[in-house]
């Protein structure tokens, strides 16, 4: 799905801001659905909350029942359309909204979407008021999650003496706070009738001259009968090649290629863009040129091989928990630059448009996953796998474009040993192969053995997260470097041809706490852990062991457990995005391996 670009063939009007905001609290939680809410406004059916949109709605308030809220969750603002836009497709578009969403425009549904982390639009010209007058716009948002959504989890219902009447708590199977509500830009945007709908393009070079493969999609009222136009743009503007037609091949010579910023080849990040003028309607897509492969042992950008020294992440913030923050957009990637890495998994779920957006201009090189976290093996039915298939078809259709992206992940630790894993994980992974029109490496994140996991056998390269020294042998970080050689060489064994990353190992760390010798939970524990998985991450980086990644790139909010302390803490950097003392052992080591690349 297309990013709503201003053009002069379109307008895009954002509506965040602060919304009007009330939780169904019904004991059933379905009182405002029998009561038809979406008919009159809000207030009317009780007293309001002001609520900032974008932003996950937990943290907002002081009060322990909105942040631990389960159930419907109503939004409500108003806007106005200018007459002439009555000409015109106008539609509404929501970045994010996690997870169950049904919009009205007033009173009427113009759409409904299943999935929290990635964009749903609707035309809405039938719905709107052209008189002149206000457009009442009602959302509500259901963050229920059930063991057929994606990320899958359960509600129990508590029963007995101990529990009141009707007491029910979600169980998740995450490690990280549900947290809901509008989470990304709400747009609202017009087409001409007629208006380019997708687009693909995939790259590749051959010495100097670049190739552009595109293919333009039409829709609206005469998609077949408007002429197409295309034009590549260099980095300053400039017409570096054009052509006709809704497809074909567009050559750039002297081409600049799309490089992580890590590297000293050519220029990093060089941006294209194809502008794509269709009838009335023109429509600017960013891009970059490069390939990927994969080759024996090797994740190869440009044919050159890429070793990945990154970390993973989480849309996790102060207050704002998921919602978009552009400051806190800044501050990360400054921060991701500090460190030196050069690339990060979405983990574990698509991040904003926005975050994608830098990555690919700033050079930053992403293994993108789905929200399949957390599948076990009461979720792997014919439901779920058709859910997943059509989640991973709407994410490969909003960064199917984009540089940054390298390796789509389907899932993080699902139950991969379970026999039913060995279908699932076939007819999803084949799946994203098929809709990929650029067809990336595809992977899923495998917490299980190499001789243990059934779905291994179907990924490119093969993602494991590790914990030695902290989910086992608590406090022996002396074992790692056995445990880890060990480790990798039974894969790289059982799989001679594939690479291999290292997608999560870390420790939870106290900031400011410290013991010598070191204990878990002091930040002398973390560097001692982390370094002894230095000394093994260098005896096999750049044979087969194509990337590293720590857990976790800063402290994020969990559920309330007895294992963690006000969230897990395995962060390098804080919640806040300060350094704790391993964030230095990370910045060493990344700068010396790209400086060592540099010199070679
Ligand atoms: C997934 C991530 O979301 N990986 C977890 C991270 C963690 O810190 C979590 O935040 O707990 C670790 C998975 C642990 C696997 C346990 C293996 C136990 C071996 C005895």
């Amino acid at each position: 799905m297309l990013y709503p670009r201003d053009s002069e063939s379109r307008q895009v009007k954002v509506l965040d801001g602060m919304w009007n905001f009330l939780l169904d609290t019904s004991p059933s939680r379905d009182q405002s659905f029998a009561n038809q809410w979406w008919k009159r406004p809000l207030a009317e059916w009780g007293s309001l909350i002001p609520m900032a949109v974008p932003s996950s709605y937990n943290d907002i308030t002081s009060e322990k029942s909105v942040r631990d809220f389960v159930g419907w969750a109503w939004y409500e603002t108003t806007f106005y359309v200018p007459a002439a836009w009555k000409e015109l497709v106008v539609s509404l578009r929501f970045g994010s909204a996690h997870y169950n969403t049904v919009v009205w425009v007033n009173g009427e549904q113009v759409m409904t979407h299943e999935g929290g982390h990635l964009p749903f639009e609707a035309s809405i010209n039938s719905a709107v008021n052209w008189e002149g007058a206000a457009n009442r716009l009602t959302v509500a948002i259901n963050n229920t999650l059930t063991p057929t959504t994606l990320p899958p989890g359960s509600i129990k219902w508590m029963t007995g003496p101990k529990y009141p009447a009707g007491y029910f708590q979600q169980n998740l199977q995450m490690d990280f706070f549900n947290y809901a509500g509008i989470h990304r830009h709400v747009h609202l945007y017009t087409r001409p009738t007629t208006y380019v709908d997708d687009i693909n393009i995939v790259t590749d070079f051959q010495g100097t001259q670049g190739t552009v493969n595109y293919e333009v999609m039409l829709a609206g009222t005469n998609a077949s009968g408007v002429g197409v136009k295309v034009s590549v743009l260099d980095a300053g503007g400039k017409v570096v090649s054009s052509g006709a037609g809704t497809s074909g091949q567009l050559i750039i010579p002297d081409v600049n290629l799309w490089w992580p910023y890590t590297e000293t080849t050519g220029t990093p990040a060089y941006m294209y863009t194809l502008e794509v003028t269709a009838g009335d309607d023109v429509y600017r897509q960013p891009f970059g040129v490069r390939t990927v492969k994969v080759a024996p042992g090797q994740l190869m950008i440009n044919n050159k091989p890429f070793y990945c020294h990154g970390v993973a992440k989480h849309e996790d913030a102060d207050i704002r928990g998921k919602g978009l923050d552009y400051p806190l957009i800044a501050r990360d990637f400054n921060m991701l630059k500090w460190l030196g890495a050069n690339c990060f998994r979405t983990s574990h779920y698509p991040y904003a448009e926005e975050i994608m957006d830098q990555a690919d201009q700033q050079g930053i090189v992403i293994i993108d996953e789905s929200p399949g976290v957390g599948i076990r093996p009461n979720n792997m039915g014919e439901a779920n796998v058709a859910h997943h298939k059509a989640v991973m078809e709407e994410l490969v259709r909003r960064d199917k474009n984009r540089p940054s992206t390298v390796i789509w992940s389907v899932a993080n630790e699902p139950s991969s040993d379970a026999p039913g894993a060995e279908d699932y994980f076939r007819e999803v992974i084949n799946h994203t192969r098929s809709v990929d029109p650029a067809k990336r490496p595809v992977t899923f994140v495998s917490s299980r053995d190499y001789n243990t996991d059934r779905a291994v056998q179907y990924v490119d390269v093969i993602c494991v997260n590790r914990y030695f020294g902290w989910y086992s042998d608590t406090g022996h970080s002396e074992l790692v470097e056995l445990q880890l050689g060990w480790d990798l060489e039974m894969w790289r064994k059982t799989f001679p041809t594939k690479p291999i990353i290292i997608t999560e190992y870390g420790a939870g760390t106290i900031p400011g706490l410290h013991m010598e010798p070191a204990v878990a939970f002091t930040e002398d524990y973390q560097v001692e852990l982390m370094a002894e998985y230095h000394k093994t991450f260098d005896k096999y980086r750049g044979q087969f062991l194509t990337g590293e990644m720590v857990w976790n790139f800063a402290d994020f909010m969990t559920d309330q457990s007895a294992k963690r302390v006000v969230g897990n803490k395995k962060g390098v950097l804080t919640r806040q995005r300060q350094p704790k003392e391993a964030a230095h052992l990370l910045r060493d080591r990344y700068y010396s391996i790209i400086n060592a690349t540099t010199t070679t």
